[in-house]
């Protein structure tokens, strides 16, 4: 469909922010119940995430095989991932391919930044305006603005009067960047500069790693995937995609389920081992119950991974600082090609700014708090995201009694599961705060999001009401989210899942620390007792029922025993 088509559309169902894989779907579902569908997409095509992030060495880290839609037979038959962990430019190819396959870009209107949503309280509907002015009203509307779409802002001062070049990971530019005998600086050592690093070094004259704080990074051990393995994971792909559902990360892996205490330290190194080989993060932080609970069973792991990059960094002083300090897993665990071996070349310099911060940018490069100055031709920003509430504050959403989302949630996120905010009706967020995204294979949690939303569109529908949660359930929620969270070690230390990455960001722990699969069975008890959460209904007895059905009274999972085996 043209700009200009939409542009006289009169009457909208369903207008659906973001073209990732939330959006696509999203979409497509919207079709499928029969609404009216429009979307709105700040890039210039479908992608998201694989639109943006096209850094050296950027690909996913789980598994492509089930880093991948579920909903649709005729694409898994279709579809034939080339590597164990896809590339971006496979990624993109691949999202391009389910577009093109259920002909969806004709619903999509790029290049089109909402930049604002109002609530008309006489209509009943959204009136959703993009950058561009032009204004659209539609019943529901559905926010699948991504969780890592808004690159925080770096915090550099005078980067603009740098004579050389400026590169963000998430905003990477179209075309081939060269760093081929150039002096260039990355800034971070998160999960995009450990994928990074390795191969700018392999161009760069010279490469400073701008590192404040160190990050655990396995090594993906990735291939390309054999004929056999494709046909094998074929022949189980039903199976494999029904259990990820229930897994707590939402794939597909059997560990011990068992505390550490309950090995020897040979056994237990041995299994961590048998994973490091294999190059499966999720696994690796699950190989042992207590892992992400018990800070002494989580040392274990730690010290496993400080021998492996002992191994590799033979100078103690710089395998030191490559080594983190705070329990594995309570940040985002990296996936690598060839990292820590990265520092051993002679044209790598690990840069400690935490010791000597960053004071600003000069002209010809970084000037460090010593005063010494990095001389640089280019500069490549890894430095992360305002993750998961965003790209959300950053429209201005304005619901009943003229609330601002921005300033209602100053202090914290407050929401119902996830996916919807009191005195926002008929709004959803995908994987909003308080859901398992963040901390899951993404695609089964957005597919599981977005299947619920439409299923609560359906009963809106039938029932002729508006969906709006309640304040009284966003606090049983929180409530439940915290109990969970403060068992784990994520609460324990500054990262974006806390949102310590984005100054003055308020501290709070932001995905839902329960895991898919419980996750899933609370939101399928929500359902069966009457859209509990669901409706301006103070009424909290089905929110309860719904948690203390999964969950007992210290936070414990009736369904751990699930979890671990197939
Ligand atoms: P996105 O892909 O972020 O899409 C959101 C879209 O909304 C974007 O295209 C954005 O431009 C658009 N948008 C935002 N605001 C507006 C606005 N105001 N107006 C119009 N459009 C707007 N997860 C995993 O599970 N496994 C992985 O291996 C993995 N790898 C990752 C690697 C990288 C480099 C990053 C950054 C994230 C990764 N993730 C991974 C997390 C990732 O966010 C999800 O897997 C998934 O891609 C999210 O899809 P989405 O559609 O919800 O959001
Ligand atoms: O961002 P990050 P990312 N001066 O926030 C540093 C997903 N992802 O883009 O921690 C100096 O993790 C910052 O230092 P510190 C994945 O979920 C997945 O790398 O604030 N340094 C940190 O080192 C991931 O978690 C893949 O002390 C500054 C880094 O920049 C998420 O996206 C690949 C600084 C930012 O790390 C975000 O990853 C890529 C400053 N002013 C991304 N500001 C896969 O492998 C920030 N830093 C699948």
């Amino acid at each position: 469909m043209s700009n200009e088509e939409h542009e006289t559309t009169p009457q909208i169902d369903v207008i659906v922010v973001g073209a990732g894989f939330s959006g696509l779907y999203a979409v497509y579902r919207a079709r499928k119940a029969g609404f009216s569908v429009l979307g709105l997409e700040v890039g210039s095509d479908v992608g998201g995430v694989w639109f943006w992030n096209k850094y050296p060495g950027a690909r996913c880290d789980v598994e492509s095989l089930e880093y991948s839609y579920s909903f649709d037979e005729e694409i898994q038959k279709e579809w034939v991932w080339t590597e164990r962990f896809a590339s971006q430019p496979e990624l993109q190819r691949y999202l391009s391919f389910v577009a093109d396959k259920l002909d969806l870009r004709r619903s999509f209107e790029f290049e089109r930044r909402v930049v604002s949503t109002i609530w008309d309280e006489v209509a009943q509907r959204w009136t959703v305006t993009d950058d561009q002015g032009i204004q659209r009203t539609a019943k529901y509307l559905i926010m699948a603005t991504g969780i890592l779409s808004a690159p925080k802002p770096h915090g550099i001062t005078g980067l603009e009067d740098f004579n050389g070049e400026v590169f963000h990971t998430a905003t990477w530019p179209d075309y081939d960047v060269d760093f081929t005998g150039k002096r260039v600086a990355v800034i971070g050592t998160g999960s995009s500069a450990v994928q990074a690093i390795p191969l700018i070094a392999e161009g760069a004259d010279r490469l400073y790693v701008l590192q404040r704080t160190p990050s655990f990074s396995l090594p993906a051990q990735n291939r390309a995937l054999r004929q056999d393995e494709i046909a094998a994971f074929e022949a189980k792909r039903h199976e494999v995609r029904a259990r990820a559902r229930y897994k707590p990360g939402g794939i597909d892996f059997v560990t011990t389920g068992q505390p550490v205490e309950n090995f020897s330290p040979e056994e237990r190194d041995a299994l961590y081992e048998e994973v490091w080989q294999e190059g499966a993060p999720f696994k690796f932080q699950s190989t042992f119950s207590d892992l992400r609970t018990s800070a002494q069973a989580n040392k274990t792991a730690m010290d496993f991974v400080a021998n492996k990059i002992r191994e590799t960094i033979t100078d103690p002083v710089l395998a030191e600082k490559l080594t983190p300090t705070y329990p594995i897993s309570a940040r985002r665990l990296c996936l690598d090609t060839n990292y820590y071996a990265t520092y051993l070349r002679e044209n790598v310099e690990l840069v400690d700014v935490k010791e000597r911060p960053i004071k600003r940018a000069v002209a010809q490069g970084l000037e460090l708090s010593d005063g010494s100055v990095l001389d640089v031709e280019a500069v490549v920003l890894a430095t992360g995201f305002d993750a998961i509430t965003g790209a959300l504050r950053r429209i201005n959403i304005v619901g009943t009694h003229g609330r601002v989302l921005a300033d209602y949630w100053a202090d914290a996120p407050h929401n119902f599961v996830g996916l919807l905010v009191a005195g926002f009706p008929n709004l959803f967020t995908v994987t909003g705060p308080s859901s398992p995204g963040a901390l899951s294979n993404m695609v089964v949690s957005i597919e599981q999001h977005i299947d619920l939303i439409f299923t609560t569109l359906e009963m809106a529908q039938r029932d002729g009401v508006v969906v709006e949660t309640t304040e009284a359930a966003q606090d049983a929620w929180a409530r439940h989210g915290e109990l969970l969270a403060n068992r784990t070690l994520f609460v324990t230390t500054d990262s974006w899942y806390v949102g310590a990455n984005v100054p003055g960001k308020p501290r709070v722990f932001l995905p839902y620390a329960g895991g898919v699969g419980n996750y899933r069975r609370i939101c399928d008890g929500l359902v069966e007792n009457g859209f509990a959460g669901f409706h301006a209904d103070d009424d909290l007895s089905g929110v309860n029922a719904a948690i203390d059905a999964v969950f007992d009274a210290e936070g414990k999972s009736k369904f751990a025993h699930t979890a671990t085996t197939k």
